[in-house]
């Protein structure tokens, strides 16, 4: 019935859009005479395409697509036309039971053809990452074509610098670059732009920045270093440790005058004190950051190419880096020509296959990761010769909401959850280091354990609504009721909750006797929650080896001239075990670097 209610509700705006189309042009006549690939078969039967039913409702291929133009890889011609006559927003809304649209949550920006396809069948694209039970109209099988089976070249473009992969890093990289007079590309292989800092959530580390001043929160650059080695173990690259720390307050001012909001400053695990920086109301750090990084993009006029796939970069005869092969979903293989290159294309946790290859033990995980986080520029840096490091050297992350690909921030546990068994029972410092209170889960004979707070928690952090509205949490008026509703014995589950409390009360340093976990808050203020969670694949510490400048190095030693990384597309800062909230410290301040560095040597190379 609500299928029905949908497609009627997309039918009536079909009607709606006839009135949007414009005289036939010659693109009509041509398309018209070009022969249509024949409608797989998908499971709702014989299936129509998106661009055929338009058609059916008296809609000309013009309306959608700018007469005489080539397609351009990021569509973006297409997006408009869809939004001209439907209007952000609108189709999706009744999809979904939840408050949650597909139009919504971490996008934070309208990109219809990411989900539906004109000529090919659509397909949601939220669900590479979420269970949802809804479908998309006109969706089917997905039709995607592999880039490398296209084989000629097609044109060349010329710029200064290329910058592949669209997260934190390589935004950052573009715009410090673009900021010094270069000209930058920045490619991205998926629809839309962010990687996986769209969905990061805890917060960015820094150390001895404003807003912990005005907080009273005393930090220091030498504290955030030895927390970061401390967990890190002796694989960590100190002297890269020490920059990301160095820089890291720098690094905050530097986002705080783009426009981000960094107030709110929260702990997380293996943090000394409160270091994770992110905005009021301890909202998820990701969908803000890149968004305001997309917009300083966009004011600066940046070529940002989505859809775009690096697959190979070029040298010249004397092995001199000249460039990068790509190939855009539309325009296919092309050249870029370029003085520098900066890699920024991420890790490899959404790749399980090769994840398991250097970690059998994680064999059937579920990832965190958006689905391009698959390892394509550390292969492209080891083609040109680069050193991998620590490529065995995968985090866990110990809570993901069980039989999802959700990742349930630390920052609920930093501001005042615990962690029980199936017993009602804790069994970790929920506060140690990600290596240690996943072992601790998967070390339960269910593999799964409870996070259990109040309403002082869920309210100090806005991110759990989101929680909520994916149907993770579990509320109730009374610890007793909660118990209940989770299958945990309640006596168990009451005493556990009440000699967390005690210690809170009782001990001078608020930590708890048995864990030794500072507390930051009693768990008292009903209504009580619970999350069910599990461990699953969540971050690559290892990558290109890099040195303070973002230099890519040879094994050796020496530098790939003219051939920059940042981000989680290099290895070394976080050793065997990384600190939550280092990865977007080590995104911005590396990412700057980088792209500060790339532009420098393309004012003074050659
Ligand atoms: O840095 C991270 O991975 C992080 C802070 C994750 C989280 O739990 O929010």
């Amino acid at each position: 019935m609500a299928r029905l209610t949908r497609e009627l509700a997309l039918l009536g705006t079909l009607v709606v859009l006839s009135a949007c189309h414009s005289e036939p042009s010659s693109l009509d006549t041509q398309l018209a005479a070009a022969p249509r690939p024949a409608a797989p078969q998908t499971s709702r039967g014989s299936a129509q395409a998106l661009a055929d039913s338009h058609h059916d409702h008296g809609m000309l291929c013009a309306d959608c697509h700018v007469a005489g133009m080539e397609l351009d890889d990021g569509e973006s011609a297409e997006n408009s036309a869809c939004v001209g006559c439907h209007a952000a927003q609108t189709l999706g809304d009744d999809a979904p039971s939840t408050a949650v649209t597909p139009h919504d949550s971490h996008l934070g920006k309208v990109y219809c053809t990411l989900c539906h396809h004109g000529h090919t069948f659509s397909q949601s694209y939220c669900t590479n990452c979420h269970i949802f039970e809804f479908r998309i109209p006109f969706d089917g099988v997905p039709a995607f074509s592999d880039p490398a089976l296209q084989e000629s070249l097609h044109s060349e473009d010329t710029t200064d610098i290329v910058v592949v992969g669209s997260g934190g890093a390589g935004l950052t990289a573009a715009i410090a670059a673009a900021d010094l007079g270069a000209r930058v590309v920045v490619i991205e292989k998926q629809p839309l732009t962010g990687g996986n800092t769209l969905l990061s959530a805890g917060g960015m580390n820094a150390a001895n920045t404003k807003y912990q001043q005005a907080l009273g929160i005393e930090d220091s650059v030498a504290l955030m270093i030895s927390d970061t080695l401390r967990a890190a173990g002796p694989t960590s690259h100190p002297d890269l440790v020490e920059v990301m720390a160095n820089q890291s307050s720098a690094s905050v001012d530097w986002l705080t005058t783009l426009g981000v909001d960094l107030s709110d400053v929260g702990k997380l695990a293996g943090a000394s004190v409160k270091r994770a920086h992110r905005p009021k109301n301890g909202k998820a750090i990701g969908p803000h950051l890149i968004q305001v990084l997309r917009g300083a993009v966009e004011t600066r006029k940046l070529d940002l190419r989505v859809n775009t796939k690096a697959t190979r970069l070029l040298e010249d005869e004397t092995g001199r880096l000249v460039g990068l092969e790509v190939v855009g979903k539309h325009r296919q293989r092309y050249a870029i020509r370029a003085n520098a290159i900066v890699l920024a294309a991420g890790g490899f946790s959404a790749n399980i296959q090769r994840v398991v290859a250097y970690r059998g033990d994680y064999a059937g995980m579920t990832s965190t990761n958006q689905p391009g986080a698959t390892g394509d520029g550390m292969d492209l840096g080891a083609s040109l010769g680069a050193e991998l490091l620590d490529m065995d050297q995968i985090q866990i992350h110990p809570t993901l909401g069980a039989g999802t690909r959700i990742l349930i921030t630390e920052a609920v546990r930093g501001n005042g959850a615990v962690l029980v068994n199936h017993e009602g029972q804790r069994f970790v410092n929920e506060m140690a280091t990600r290596a240690i209170v996943a072992a601790a889960v998967l070390a339960l004979p269910e593999r799964t354990a409870l996070l259990v707070f109040d309403e002082a928690v869920r309210s100090s952090l806005d991110q759990v609504a989101g929680y909520a509205a994916l149907g993770l949490l579990t509320r109730a008026d009374t610890l007793d009721k909660l118990a209940s509703e989770i299958g945990l014995p309640a006596a168990a589950l009451v005493s556990t909750v009440a000699s967390y409390n005690d210690a809170y009360t009782s001990d001078p340093n608020r930590e708890d006797p048995n864990y030794h976990r500072a507390i930051p808050q009693a768990i008292a203020t009903p209504p009580f929650y619970a999350i069910e969670v599990t461990p699953g694949v969540h971050y690559t510490m290892g990558g290109l080896s890099i040195d303070v400048g973002a230099r890519v190095l040879r094994p050796d030693g020496s530098a790939i001239l003219g051939l920059y990384a940042a981000g989680e597309n290099t290895g070394g800062i976080h050793g065997a075990d990384r600190l939550g909230g280092n990865s977007i410290s080590e995104a911005i301040t590396f990412g700057k670097i980088a792209g500060e560095n790339a532009a420098h040597w393309c004012t003074t190379a050659h």
